[in-house]
């Protein structure tokens, strides 16, 4: 093992919690939906059967509509760790929330899930432990998958209707400030925010304003019992997301790879395919030939959003490379101000970018792997593993300056550091 893939490993033992690992030690000490697929694929490479655990530790916190929630809390963690607690979510308020515990946000994440086990299954050579978990896992991944394709797209659009701009994993990016304005924000219990006392500087993390706002559409989900159909009827903020539904067509890619090793039946495959294709067709359908990207469709505006963020490489991340799109993505990570020729969260040349605010410009070492893995193009890893090294597992990082912010020893970066050292 090499120095730096013993560092990554450690960092990952020392998040650790037994079966599953904090998303980070401090800042985020629960399990974290999209990280533990991120996180599974790093512990691949050293132990499969830990690998699918933690994935079996997300799943067994399953809704009984299918929806995995962004969260599992750690039950023994100290409430005043993370805010919002469980006790805020109080996600059994909808009758599909597991009772506690497990204790679990409201919301759900990008589904990485499948493309990790996929990953597994590469690395762990045909284990037969891992298929015989694979098959139990299944349905599970199905009726997650089904939720997605389904209650969270009922136009069938090929596209994923987010609730919160948590939801897209890209909690503070301006694709959502134009949604966010419109949101009146109306009476809240007084809060305390942790993120702020484990990051000293404010301005690598989202505002007062912004959190406001987050919690206020917390209290609507709640209002709404977390229930689907009246949250599309009144919600303020429905965002068809494409970065989210292009994840989504390359989980359903991968469930469709999956599906032989578990031997499932014909019916689940044309479903699967079904899923894909209107995927596909719902990202080229978000195509802005001026911008050269992809964009997300405000549902409650009725407008694309019209800005230059990662998310506009979508349909690389679904297995489109599209040559004009391509085109546009050697440019950014061409631009010569850049440090590393990496993606940044937010253009340099959109006009909301801030170089060091969360995804509102710094590179985050998660969203260059899944270009990596879609183009598989070695300078992203290369640059990539150059970042890591001079940085250490931050959370995100300055893209001109290469400045670590955010936590250190972030499970998900040491997690996909292993997997481009392997
Ligand atoms: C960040 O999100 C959480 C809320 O879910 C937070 O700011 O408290 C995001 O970067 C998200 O994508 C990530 O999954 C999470 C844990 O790393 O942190």
């Amino acid at each position: 093992m090499s120095d730096l893939s013993e560092r990554a490993a450690a960092v990952l033992a020392r998040n650790d919690a037994g079966g599953w690992t904090k998303a980070a030690p401090e800042l985020y000490p629960h399990q974290w939906s999209w990280d533990a697929a991120f996180v599974a694929i790093g512990w691949a490479h050293l132990d499969p059967a830990r690998a699918v655990a933690e994935l079996e530790h997300l799943f067994s916190a399953q809704w009984a509509n299918g929806k995995l929630p962004h969260i599992v809390f750690d039950p023994v963690a100290p409430p005043a760790g993370y805010f919002p607690d469980p006790s805020w979510w109080r996600a059994t308020l909808s009758p599909d929330a597991p009772a506690p515990p497990p204790e679990t946000s409201g919301l759900c994440q990008p589904p990485v899930h499948a493309v990790a086990l996929q990953r597994i299954w590469r690395v762990c050579a045909g284990s037969p432990d891992v298929a015989a978990r694979l098959r139990r896992l299944w349905p599970r991944l199905l009726a997650w998958h089904r939720y997605l394709a389904e209650d969270r797209d009922p136009e069938r659009s090929g596209l994923v209707t987010i609730y919160h701009p948590w939801e897209s994993g890209a909690d503070n990016s301006p694709r959502w400030d134009d949604a966010l304005a419109r949101v009146e924000v109306g009476p809240l219990p007084p809060y305390r925010r942790r993120d702020t006392e484990h990051v000293a500087d404010p301005g690598q993390r989202p505002t007062d304003a912004d959190y406001d706002r987050y919690l206020w559409l917390v209290e609507l989900l709640k209002r709404a019992r977390y229930d689907d159909p009246s949250i599309q009827r009144e919600h303020p903020f429905l965002v068809k997301d494409v970065f989210f539904s292009a994840i989504l067509a390359a989980a359903n890619a991968a469930l469709l790879e999956l599906a032989d090793v578990v031997g499932a039946p014909d019916a689940d495959r044309a479903r699967i395919a079904g899923w894909l294709d209107a995927e596909r067709r719902g990202l080229a359908g978000q195509w802005d030939p001026e911008l050269s990207l992809c964009l997300d469709q405000d549902l409650r505006g009725a407008t694309p959003v019209r800005r230059r963020t990662f998310a506009g490489f979508a349909p690389l991340v679904a297995g489109d490379a599209e040559p004009a799109l391509l085109a546009e993505f050697r440019s950014v990570v061409s631009d010569h101000r850049l440090r590393w020729p990496l993606v940044p969260s937010t253009s340099p040349d959109d006009p909301a970018f801030e170089s060091r605010k969360y995804w509102r410009g710094p590179v985050w070492p998660v969203v260059d792997w899944l270009f990596w893995r879609a183009l598989g193009d070695d300078a992203l890893r290369t640059a990539s593993l150059e970042q890591i090294r001079t940085c250490g597992f931050a959370e995100y990082v300055e893209p001109f300056t290469g400045e670590p912010l955010g936590s250190p020893d972030q499970a998900w970066t040491a997690a996909v550091t292993l997997d481009w050292l392997a």
